[in-house]
């Protein structure tokens, strides 16, 4: 490797922010954008060194999801589409810390310490999403990568899933899907129709929908999409991102599940789903106004265990025998969890918060369903069992040929909004279900997360899959005690904390039978952890 490009434009272009310490953390770098430059040059090196260690195509996606729009970021992809390794999120942060000076010799290092071969070629498929700093931001990883000797493949201003399928067909010899942006929209929407089919006699189940693009690149591929779904689903877009609202705000999925309201943007009427993405597009949250124009909130949870539950039936219907799984966090509502696992039968498994972890447990099944209760999920197939469902199909059973098209509808390098959104239509057309009739499938306990400010979070650690918290020592026992109280011992509460990983605040989390129990268990949490953790500013109340 040549790094004379790599010194020359560390010193003119792109030198380092005196005072910033960057950290790859759970979703990546993520701050705001005028503090990124040079870390998105640093990670266009890194993505070339990690493709070289990797011998295969790496991709690298510019966005920072469901914050504002004057932040942005980066994540690396590896070649399955997943997560970039645990391991090398250090490396990453070293090289984003790097002096100008020591950057070259930082890059050797991990060269060396990787042990890889410099002369292995290195592609890196690159994706943005809509923000303002979006092509700033683009030039900068493009020249990092070229500054080393990296060939780029350039998705262009795509959703984050659309960069994860990109980056598997890339490697797979395109077995996944075509590797461009019309191979994924086409790939789904074939799947997606052949699935629907020509009218039916649904009685319940409406094809109308309104779709709450978040002012984002969701809005733009679901613009592109529309037209070649519009046979089975009529689609009203709102926040497409054309117009002049501001990307996430007051809309968008991350919006609709944390206030619990309506978005912004979207004509409030009764009775008709709507459907929001976040700004990149990875999670999804349906929502509806009822005839008293309440709020509804149909959530990942909710997601999840409908696809669990449909994918069971079908199995069953198919006689395949094949074992499913559902994985979610800490933050899934119990009346999911007991749903699932009471009621519909299927084993529950719980990860840590990100989206890596839930990955991870979801792999132990033959079929694993993960999300997290903020819309982030997918389905996992193992190579087994898509060979059982396929010879199944392959020998005429049709419950299994359908199985395969609901393989094709589903996107399993990652959560991806737009094919969650297709799986869920698939399914209620399927049932006849309104999204009244879906809602009532159980009743979510009343629940509330918060954030508390801390001199320092991390002096919380956390163990059980961030149910229970190690230390402060004796913050744990204080939750106990409460949740031991009369006011919540018989009041199905539950509640824990957790340091975030994406921005310098606690969580808390609280849920109980009644809106004014989970309340009132959240600000006593809050109030525990303020005063156990060293809290900043007003104690809650
Ligand atoms: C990141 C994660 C998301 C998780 C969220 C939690 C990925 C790609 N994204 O956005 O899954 O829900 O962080 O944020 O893993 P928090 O740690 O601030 O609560
Ligand atoms: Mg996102």
């Amino acid at each position: 490797m040549d790094f004379q490009s790599l010194e020359k434009l560390t010193a003119e272009k792109y030198k380092k922010h005196a005072s910033r310490t960057f950290n790859y953390g759970t979703a990546g770098f993520r701050t705001k954008a005028d503090d990124l430059e040079t870390v998105l040059f640093r990670m266009g090196v890194l993505a070339v060194v990690r493709s070289k260690a990797m011998k295969a195509h790496i991709g690298m996606m510019i966005t920072a999801s469901h914050n504002p729009a004057c932040d942005n970021g980066v994540k690396i992809v590896d070649p399955r589409g997943e997560m970039m390794a645990v391991a090398w999120e250090e490396h990453a942060t070293v090289l984003a810390n790097a002096e100008d000076l020591q950057l070259v010799a930082a890059v050797q290092q991990l060269l060396q310490q990787e042990n890889i071969n410099q002369q292995q070629p290195a592609i890196v498929v690159v994706g943005r999403d809509t923000r303002p700093s979006s092509d700033v931001l683009h030039a900068a990883a493009v020249a990092g990568v070229r500054a080393v000797g990296g060939q780029v493949v350039e998705c262009g201003v795509v959703t984050t899933p659309i960069l994860h399928y990109r980056v598997v067909c890339a490697n797979d010899g395109g077995s996944y899907g075509t590797p461009t942006n019309e191979g994924y929209s086409k790939k789904l929407a074939d799947a997606f129709l052949k699935l629907q089919g020509t009218g039916g006699s649904q009685s319940r189940y409406s094809s109308g929908l309104q779709f709450d693009g978040a002012n984002g690149v969701g809005g733009c591929q679901m613009s592109i999409m529309a037209p070649s779904l519009a046979a089975a689903l009529t689609i009203t877009q709102y926040n497409d991102g054309k117009g002049d609202g501001v990307l996430n705000y007051k809309c968008g999925a991350d919006h609709v599940k944390t206030t619990q309201s309506w978005p912004g943007g979207v004509p409030a009427t009764a009775g008709t789903r709507c459907v929001s993405v976040d700004g990149d597009a990875d999670r999804v949250i349906y929502s509806f106004l009822d005839s008293n124009g309440a709020f509804h909130l149909l959530d990942g949870d909710r997601i999840a265990t409908l696809i669990a539950g449909y994918l069971k039936q079908l199995l069953t219907r198919a006689q395949v025998s094949l074992k499913l799984g559902l994985i979610q966090t800490a933050y899934a509502n119990g009346a999911s969890t007991q749903y699932i696992n009471g009621t519909l039968g299927v084993p529950v498994g719980c990860a840590k918060t990100g989206v890596k972890f839930l990955h991870h447990m979801a792999l132990d099944y033959d079929i694993g369903v993960y999300f997290e209760a903020n819309g982030h999920g997918t389905v996992l197939f193992s190579d087994a069992a898509k060979k059982s469902i396929r010879e199944a199909a392959a020998a005429g059973n049709s419950v299994a040929e359908r199985l395969c098209s609901v393989i094709d509808v589903i996107n399993e390098t990652v959560g991806d909004a737009i094919s969650d959104m297709l799986l869920v239509e698939v399914i209620l057309k399927e049932q006849d279900w309104s999204v009244e009739d879906w809602n009532k499938q159980y009743t979510d306990l009343p629940n509330r997360l918060v954030k508390v400010l801390v001199a320092d979070r991390s002096v919380i650690s956390t163990t059980n899959a961030e149910r229970s918290c190690v230390t402060p020592a004796a913050l744990q026992p204080a939750i106990d005690n409460l949740l031991r109280s009369t006011e919540f011992a018989t009041a199905n509460a539950r509640a824990f904390c957790r340091p975030s990983g994406t921005e310098d605040v606690v969580r808390v989390y609280a849920e109980a039978s009644t809106r004014e129990l989970a309340d009132s268990l959240s600000t006593k949490v809050s109030q525990l952890v303020f005063d156990h953790a060293g809290g900043v500013g007003a104690r809650p109340k």
